[in-house]
């Protein structure tokens, strides 16, 4: 991460998770930060790359819950799929973990969606930029977990993965009715820096959020 970057967004996740342990925005305070973990959704439809998004980050095994896949899959090189969830973690700092939890793409898993979405202090939304069905798909992950907490904001990117010379933002930020197309970040979820850097977005958004005075904390 860029350092002056990554400074400020150690100071928003200090300040989140002194948020949650209080329930109340208070001001930063060292003693009590990283008192708990921050918790971060990795969603999207089926096959966009949320388990490779994590593996790629994580610097414990990734605890998967996946199994092989029969016939309905449409991919000739995916072999397993996400059951029920994904959980990854990154230590930020000494003492500020960001756990990943990924969620599963089939819709015969979508009661997960809830589970995972409990106080999480925002989420990466993922698409497939090689197949447009996953834009429309991904609007209802979008509903759902814009949703989870009621009225309140939640912080999310959307990440476009598997793009390449011929990745229109546009479309996506269409299917999603997202104004700003160039907020859609674009990934290689096999590359670290890659989804190091779709983290960082997240973690600067949340920052722009808390600094226009939006509570964002769960
Ligand atoms: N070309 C390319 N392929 C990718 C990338 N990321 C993932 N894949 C491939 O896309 C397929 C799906 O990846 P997964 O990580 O299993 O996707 P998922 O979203 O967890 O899938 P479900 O849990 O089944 O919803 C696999 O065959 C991956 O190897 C990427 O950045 N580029
Ligand atoms: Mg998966």
């Amino acid at each position: 991460m860029r350092a002056d970057v990554e400074g400020r967004c150690i100071a928003v996740l200090r300040l989140c998770t002194r948020t949650n342990a209080a329930g109340v925005t208070a001001e930063f305070d060292e003693e009590l930060a990283g008192l708990e973990p921050v918790k971060v959704v990795v969603t999207g439809p089926f096959g966009v790359g949320k388990t490779t998004f994590i593996r790629t980050i994580s610097e414990i095994t990734v605890l998967s819950t996946e199994q092989d896949i029969s016939a309905e899959s449409a991919f000739a090189d995916k072999e397993e799929t996400t059951v029920a969830i994904d959980f990854g973690r990154i230590t930020i700092d000494d003492d500020l973990v960001l756990y990943l939890f990924g969620t599963p793409g089939q819709e015969r898993f979508e009661f997960m969606w809830e589970v995972a979405s409990r106080g999480m202090l925002g989420y990466i939304l993922l698409v497939d930029a090689t197949r447009p069905e996953t834009f429309t798909d991904a609007a209802r992950h979008l509903e759902f977990f814009q949703s989870a907490r009621g009225p309140r904001a939640v912080p999310f990117v959307v990440a476009a993965n598997k793009t390449g010379a011929g990745t229109d933002r546009s479309a996506i930020a269409t299917a999603l009715e997202i104004e700003d197309p160039e907020s859609i970040v674009e990934v290689d979820a096999f590359d670290r820096e890659s989804v190091k850097a779709a983290l960082l977005r997240f973690l600067e958004h949340v920052l722009g959020l808390v600094e226009e005075g939006t509570r964002v904390a769960v």
